[in-house]
């Protein structure tokens, strides 16, 4: 029998959700308005008062926000509670000083956690359950969003963290883990190193939650076959709280979005137009519970489609697509979100020009990451010693900005294709949807 963590809402009939998120956002519109000077200055531009906004239906009315307002509002500008109530933060990785960073009270929290205990019992997940969180702990929501689901449900937590593959094993042996929560491509990667050590006997595993960057199907089988497990997939973004605005069910037909949390709508991302149910368009989400950092109609960036259809599963919230690509320049490499304004940023520093490229591919289930780097005509002269010197340097630059490392190539000058239009600055040869 289906198992729900929190059955009453997640089961909650079509009309009820409506009635909850009418309600939810009439509240959260005021405690913005009311709360965020930022907020209230974009609604008084478009002449809107709270009072305006009596349900979803009015939605649409609203002003957007992006990416870009939360730079602009860096760090406090969004807060919609005094800072002494915060008790934590969580960042994406970006350009220092202007990274996206979001807060929570001990409410949000919990709320965040429920959404990944919701996650957990939808695969099955019950506190007989041992669960491996090895998603990075820290500024990343990965590793805390999980770890506290997994408390919620009552499974005993292994909390690995990224990386030390041989250690995640051992554990993973030792303490007979059952749930395994990474991205995708570290499950991948796990997999094969458990069969290369023939220990795969040993494992335990029945389901893995994967999530944090885009993956096939193929892959999903790949994994599914290599673990010996079901892998389900986990969708969610730092400014909204992180892992499990979405998951899936037992039946892996799209990710179910926390409806009593956030209204989900699909814009044509050019016009910003509300599109029909079952069109292709961009993601919008608005956080009707979240009292700290309550983001209102926030750009996601990610194309999916939005399916209403009843599911088997008993669950009554929407389900999305998996991300079918951005719409805006944002590459998801290892997990990592780097954008190539922060590679151009580093190679500008360091008196190069911006003739570059950066090529990501998917080897082994594994992304790599090169960037070839146009030498300017003076340092073409330089000996081989300074010319991998400054190779180091931008590697070194890099993993700082980025937290992940690249290979860099310092190629002659004019090497790389120049464009007549838009200069061709990635070459994405995944092959993720
Ligand atoms: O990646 C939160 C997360 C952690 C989700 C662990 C799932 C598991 P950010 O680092 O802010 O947050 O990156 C958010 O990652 O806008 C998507 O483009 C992408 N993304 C997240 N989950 C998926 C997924 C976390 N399941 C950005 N499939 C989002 C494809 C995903 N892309």
């Amino acid at each position: 029998m289906e198992q729900y963590f929190q059955q009453e809402f997640e089961t909650m009939s079509r009309a009820k959700i409506k009635e909850l998120q009418s309600d939810r956002l009439v509240k959260q519109v005021t405690h913005v308005y009311e709360n965020v000077p930022y907020y209230r200055k974009k609604m008084d531009e478009k002449g809107l008062k709270p009072e305006d906004i009596k349900g979803i239906e009015d939605l649409h009315k609203l002003p957007f926000l992006s990416k870009a307002d939360l730079r602009e509002a860096y760090p406090y500008g969004l807060l919609a509670i005094p800072l002494e109530e915060c008790v934590r933060i969580h960042s994406t990785s970006g350009t220092t000083g202007k990274r996206v960073v979001a807060f929570y009270n001990q409410h949000d929290i919990d709320l965040w956690e429920e959404c990944c205990a919701r996650a957990i019992v939808a695969v099955g997940g019950t506190k007989e359950d041992v669960c491996q969180v090895c998603y990075g702990y820290g500024l990343f929501t990965g590793g805390a969003g999980l770890d506290g689901g997994s408390h919620k449900v009552g499974c005993l937590t292994l909390p690995m963290s990224s990386g030390n593959t041989e250690r995640q094993i051992q554990f993973m042996a030792d303490m007979g883990a059952t749930i395994l929560c990474c991205t995708p491509s570290y499950a991948a990667f796990l997999g094969e190193s458990i069969t290369e050590k023939g220990m795969k006997d040993q494992i335990k595993l029945k389901a893995g939650i994967f999530g944090a960057e885009a993956w096939t199907e193929e892959m999903r089988h790949d994994i599914e076959k290599t673990l010996g497990i079901k892998a389900y997939d986990i969708y969610g973004l730092t400014e909204l709280s992180g892992p499990g605005v979405s998951y899936e069910c037992s039946e892996q037909k799209g990710m179910h979005i926390c409806e009593d949390h956030f209204i989900a709508e699909i814009i044509d991302p050019d016009t910003g137009e509300v599109l029909p149910e079952g069109s292709k368009g961009e993601l919008v989400f608005t956080s009707i519970t979240k009292e700290a950092f309550p983001l209102i109609r926030y750009r996601t960036r990610d194309i999916c489609i939005l399916n209403y259809e009843p599911c088997a599963c008993g669950r009554t919230h929407v389900r999305m697509t998996k991300p079918m690509g951005r719409s805006d320049d944002m590459l998801i490499i290892r997990g990592v979100n780097v954008f190539p304004s922060q590679i151009e940023t580093v190679l500008m520093n360091l008196g190069l020009k911006s003739n570059y490229q950066i090529i990501v591919d998917r080897v082994n289930n594994t992304d790599t990451f090169d960037i070839d780097v146009e030498m300017t005509p003076e340092m073409f002269s330089d000996t081989l010693t300074d010319i991998s010197r400054t190779e180091k340097q931008i590697v070194e630059s890099l993993r700082s900005m980025l937290g992940i490392m690249a290979k860099v190539h310092l190629v002659a000058p004019k090497t790389i294709a120049r464009s007549e239009g838009k200069a061709v600055r990635v070459i994405d040869k995944r092959k993720l949807v």
